[in-house]
């Protein structure tokens, strides 16, 4: 058996996708959706002060194209409490006017390829800084589920951890070239979800979740082993882009 790599992990995450249900929407009469608007804006301030108080933390964008139209994405220490979030919503007004797109269950994580022997990570302050993140509030958002591939002649999880520690150095070096351009957040959802991880990006220009996920694609660890779910991109939202985005 190959040694398998050593995680840490952080805080949970979901990503909850929803669309607005137009027809409903635009058909319900003003007082309703008022009342529904600010329901919703109550719970972004309650997500909000927990991102204060540093126990959790939300992205908020709008999706570009079909696949949903709101992307919320929660951080917290418990699955219970990722839980009683998507409930709050689901109870609330403005859920009778969105619909369940798609949803991903995933915990933050940080492998040790990278690590420095004899080091205790726990022990390091950025990386536990970056297990419980407040997450960035870029411009746009990239999400993509992937795995790595576990086939007879090209099967990542039969490599030894020698030649997976070399692939991602590699993978790495290109990553820390978009420093400053994009933050990624990799969650891990072997147990939990369709796929092994998570992939957000954050970025200010989303032509670079392109570069960066093209130059991947030629590094072996991508090229070869990495398999890929479908791809959501966003605009974020403030509480006020939000409003005018459900007011027109
Ligand atoms: O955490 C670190 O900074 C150490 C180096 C590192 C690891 C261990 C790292 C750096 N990643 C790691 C692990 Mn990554 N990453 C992806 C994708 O589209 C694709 O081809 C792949 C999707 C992107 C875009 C990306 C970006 N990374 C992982 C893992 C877990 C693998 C495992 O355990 O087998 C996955 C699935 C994954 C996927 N990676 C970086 C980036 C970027 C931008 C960096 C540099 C981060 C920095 O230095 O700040």
């Amino acid at each position: 058996m190959s040694e398998a790599a050593q995680t840490l992990e952080g805080w949970y995450a979901l990503h909850d996708f929803r669309s607005i249900d137009w027809t409903a929407w635009n058909a319900a009469a003003t007082a309703e959706r008022e009342e529904a608007l600010s329901g919703l804006m109550e719970l972004i301030g309650q997500w909000e002060s927990v991102e204060e108080r540093k126990e959790g933390s939300l992205a908020l964008y709008a999706i570009v194209g079909q696949k949903a139209d709101l992307v919320f994405m929660h951080l917290r220490e418990t699955l219970e409490e990722l839980n009683a979030i998507e409930n709050e919503f689901n109870r609330s007004a403005i859920a009778q006017f969105t619909k369940k797109e798609y949803s991903y269950v995933s915990v933050v994580e940080l492998s040790n390829y990278m690590g420095q022997p004899g080091v205790d990570p726990m022990q390091v302050p950025e990386i536990s800084a970056r297990l419980k993140p407040i997450l960035p509030k870029s411009g746009h958002i990239c999400f993509y589920p992937m795995n790595k591939r576990r086939q007879l002649t090209d099967n990542w999880y039969m490599l030894p951890m020698e030649d997976r520690r070399n692939m991602m150095r590699s993978h790495g070096m290109i990553g820390r070239s978009y420093a400053g351009k994009v933050k990624q957040i990799i969650t891990g959802s072997v147990g939990f979800d369709d796929w092994e991880w998570g992939v957000t990006l954050f970025a200010d220009d989303a032509l670079q979740f392109k570069k960066l996920v093209y130059e991947m694609r030629f590094d072996e660890v991508s090229a070869r082993y990495g398999e890929f779910g479908p791809f959501y991109v966003g605009n974020r939202l403030s509480r006020e882009s939000l409003a005018e985005l459900l007011r027109g």
